[in-house]
């Protein structure tokens, strides 16, 4: 549960290694959070990632800032770290010559766009610049090898970071699978991914830690994912639980003497 998920209790019950920190482009020192609740900025709109867009801070977890795009309904929120390159400080849009977009969905008639931008902006408490981080870094290369433990951003319920092992390397990418969640909310991403994070990462950060999920994973070798089982396989597992089954009736009989002895 979560009040006692430890690192370091599980990466010895799981004989398991973090990928090391140099894997991953996040910084070494992790940057300090300034943003506070309602302060606007400029933010890349995530479903149409050729406009720039005013959003404003509607909540903060360790290096993150939930977002919300002013002009868009309450359901499309996301969540950004303050040394992403996708957001910057308001003013950055113009003085680059470009102009601020209406969200994908804006909820208005586009033709009232320029007052929106207006009304939203005025009085608003704008996020200052020395709050935005510089982006790290990406690493040369994909460092990451098959069983390292990471903690990763749960992408279908993105405000939550569960940890997770590599499941496959594959040139620039790399397979993130949650730990305990039978591959359902495992997916492919680049090494360079600014949703993964070392292990230790939440704890620095204070942000939450999700603990393990409750399923069991197979151990590598008997993993049938996705291809079809090779009839050696079957065998082999079937071969394993006969044995399982044997040595538990074996036990079982030997349990039944043992207290027969005992009432006797
Ligand atoms: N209640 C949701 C949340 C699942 C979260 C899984 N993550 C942590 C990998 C569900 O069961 O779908």
């Amino acid at each position: 549960n979560k009040e006692t998920f430890s690192w370091e209790e599980y990466l010895k019950e799981t004989s398991s290694t973090p990928a090391p920190p140099s894997c991953f482009r996040q910084s070494r020192v992790p940057p300090t959070n300034d943003f506070k609740m309602n302060m606007k900025l400029e933010a890349r709109d995530p479903r149409n990632s050729t406009s720039v867009c005013i959003a404003t801070v509607m909540g903060l977890m360790g290096t993150r800032l939930r977002l919300r795009l002013d002009g868009s309904d309450n359901t499309n929120d996301f969540w950004r770290l303050v040394d992403s390159a996708d957001i910057q400080p308001i003013g950055t849009c113009e003085k680059n010559g470009d102009m601020l977009q209406p969200p994908l969905g804006f909820r208005m008639n586009a033709s009232s766009w320029p007052m929106f931008l207006l009304r939203t902006l005025s009085g608003a408490e704008m996020a200052p610049g020395t709050a935005f981080k510089k982006e790290p870094a990406r690493p040369p290369q994909n460092g990451f090898k098959p069983g390292m433990k990471l903690e990763a951003v749960d992408k279908k319920n993105p405000y939550l970071i569960c940890p997770a092992t590599i499941g496959e390397v594959r040139g620039d990418e790399i397979f993130v699978m949650f730990d305990g969640w039978r591959g359902a909310f495992d997916y492919w991403c680049k090494y360079e991914s600014r949703d993964i994070f070392p292990v230790g990462w939440c704890s620095v950060t204070k942000h939450s830690l999700q603990p393990p999920g409750n399923s069991v994973t197979l151990p590598k070798s008997l993993q049938v994912r996705g291809r079809r089982p090779k009839s050696e396989t079957i065998a082999m597992l079937k071969a394993a639980a006969e044995a399982a089954a044997a040595a538990a009736a074996a036990a079982s009989a030997q349990n039944g003497t043992a207290q027969g002895a005992a009432a006797a």
